[in-house]
C-alpha cells in the first residue's frame, strides 16, 4: 500500500474537471505552483449560464485561453486545456483518461447552485441530467480504464440538512447502534442521512450513493470533501495578475450569501437578509479552499479503503449575525426581505472539521481585512454590476416571493 500511495503521489499529473469555475479555477493553479502537471477539462457551461442569465461576473475574468497564457508567461508552467461535455460525451472522456493517465482526478463538474436549480422544471433536469450523468461517467471510466486513480470530489455540506438538533455532524458516516431479531444491540456506521434543501443538493446526496457503490465494486479510491459557503475571490495565485482574476458572482443564483452581503454593502445596496436570517450555515474562505484541495489530493485513502469524506469547513455562522458584521463594517443598511427559498426559518449548525485540522489545515477565519479585501474587489468594479439582476426571484414553490428589497 505504501507503494501505491508513493505512485499515486509521483504521478503528478491532476485533471480538474471544471477548472474554469469559482473554485476550479484558483485550485488549478495552486496545483500547478505546487508542481503538478494540470490539465482543466471544462466545457464553459458556467460561462454559458452567464449568457443565458444576462449577468456577468463582478471582475472581469478574462477567457479561459487568455488565463492560461497569462499563467505560462508569468510562472513558465503550461496548463492544458480540454473542452468536454462530461455528461454527454462518455467516450471522449475515456480515452482522454486512457491517453492522460492522472494520478487525480478532482470533479467540480457539476452545477452549483441552488437557486439556479430551481428556477423551472427545465433547471431541475438540467441540474440532474448534468450533475448525475458527470459523476456517473466518470467512475464508469476510471473503473473502465483499469488505472488507479484518485478521485477527489467537491461535494457539499448540504447533503447532510442543517437541523441537526443538537448533534455535532461527523465528517460522512454516523455512529448507530441497531438491535438485531435476536434482540442484540450492534454498532453500526452509515452514511450521515441525507437531507437535502434544493433539487442541486439533492443532487450531491446522490453523488454520494455512486461513490460507495464504485467504492465497493471496483476499488477506487475516493474522497469527497464535503464544502461549506465559499467567500473571498482571490487566492496568491490569482492575484499574480489582473489577467488571472477570479469570478465574483453577485446574482441572485449564484451569488453566494457572505459575498453578497460584501458586494451590495459596497455598493450601497441594501444587505438581502432572507426572512429573519436564523439560518446557521458553515463558511471557508476561498483560499482555503484551494489548500484542502492540495492536501486532500496528497492524502488519498488506501485502495479497498471506505470513501473519505472530509467536512471543508473552517466555521459557522447565523446569516443574521453575517448581515450585521458587514452593515457595521460599511455602514450598510440591512433589509429582512421574504425568504424565496423553502427552508427553515432557524437552525443550528455544528460541525466537525477535525480531519483537515489533522492533516494540517491552519483555518482562516472571518477577519476584518479579508473582508474589507472582498469589498474593495467589489467597489473597484462597481460599474460592472447591474443592479437588476441582485435580488434572488429564485422561488423554491409557487406559494413563495422574490427576496426582492421595498422600493427596489
Ligand atoms: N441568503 C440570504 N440572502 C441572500 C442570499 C442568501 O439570506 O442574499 C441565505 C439563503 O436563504 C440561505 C443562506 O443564505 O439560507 C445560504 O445561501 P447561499 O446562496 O450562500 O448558499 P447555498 O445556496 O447553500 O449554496 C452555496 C453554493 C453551493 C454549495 C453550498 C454549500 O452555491 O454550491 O454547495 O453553498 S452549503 O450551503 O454548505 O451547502
Amino acid at each position: 500500500t505504501y507503494e501505491l500511495n508513493q505512485k499515486l503521489y509521483l504521478n503528478k499529473k491532476i485533471l480538474v474537471l471544471g477548472g474554469d469555475g469559482f473554485c476550479g479555477w484558483p485550485t488549478s493553479l495552486h496545483l500547478s505552483k505546487q508542481g503538478y502537471e494540470v490539465v482543466i477539462i471544462d466545457n464553459l457551461s458556467r460561462r454559458n449560464i452567464d449568457n443565458e442569465l444576462e449577468v456577468e461576473s463582478l471582475t472581469p475574468i478574462r477567457t479561459l485561453g487568455e488565463r492560461i497564457n497569462s499563467w505560462k508567461e508569468m510562472t513558465g508552467s503550461q496548463i492544458r486545456h480540454i473542452n468536454l461535455n462530461l455528461a454527454e460525451d462518455y467516450d471522449r472522456l475515456l480515452q482522454v483518461i486512457n491517453e492522460e493517465k492522472p494520478g487525480a482526478i478532482i470533479h467540480f463538474a457539476e452545477q452549483r447552485s441552488a437557486p439556479y436549480s430551481m428556477k423551472s422544471t427545465r433547471h431541475k433536469r438540467y441540474t440532474v441530467n448534468n450533475n448525475m450523468n458527470a459523476t456517473h461517467n466518470l467512475l464508469c471510466a476510471i473503473a473502465e480504464s483499469g488505472q488507479d486513480i484518485h478521485l477527489v470530489h467537491l461535494g457539499t455540506m448540504g447533503v447532510y440538512g442543517y437541523g441537526t438538533a443538537g448533534v455535532k455532524i461527523p465528517e460522512g458516516y454516523l455512529d448507530v447502534e441497531v438491535t438485531t431479531d435476536q434482540g442484540e444491540r450492534v454498532a453500526q456506521q452509515i452514511l450521515y442521512p441525507t437531507n437535502p434543501g434544493s433539487v442541486y443538493h439533492m443532487t450531491k446526496s446522490q453523488d454520494q450513493l455512486l461513490f460507495q457503490y464504485y467504492n465497493k465494486n471496483d476499488q477506487i479510491r475516493i474522497t469527497d470533501l464535503h464544502q461549506g459557503i465559499v467567500w473571498g475571490t482571490n487566492t496568491e495565485e490569482t492575484n499574480l495578475d489582473e489577467r488571472l482574476i477570479n469570478r465574483f458572482d453577485y446574482d441572485g443564483d449564484y451569488g453566494t450569501v457572505l459575498n453578497r452581503f460584501l458586494m451590495q454593502a459596497a455598493l450601497d445596496y441594501p444587505i438581502t437578509v432572507h426572512g429573519t436570517g436564523g439560518q446557521t450555515r458553515a463558511f471557508i474562505h476561498i483560499q482555503d479552499t484551494v489548500r484542502c484541495i492540495q492536501l486532500s489530493v496528497e492524502n488519498p485513502p488506501e485502495k479497498g479503503e471506505r470513501v473519505m469524506i472530509f467536512n471543508q469547513m473552517t466555521e459557522t455562522h447565523r446569516v443574521e449575525d453575517l448581515a450585521k458584521m458587514v452593515a457595521e463594517l460599511t455602514d450598510g443598511e440591512i433589509a429582512y426581505v421574504p425568504n424565496p427559498r423553502n427552508e427553515a426559518p432557524e437552525n443550528e449548525l455544528h460541525v466537525k472539521n477535525d480531519l483537515f485540522i489533522s492533516k494540517g489545515l491552519n483555518p482562516i477565519t472571518l477577519n476584518r481585512g479579508l473582508l474589507e479585501e472582498v469589498t474593495e474587489v467589489a467597489r473597484r468594479y462597481a460599474d460592472r454590476a447591474d443592479l437588476s439582476k441582485i435580488p434572488a426571484r429564485s422561488v423554491w414553490t409557487k406559494n413563495q416571493q422574490a427576496g426582492v428589497p421595498e422600493k427596489r
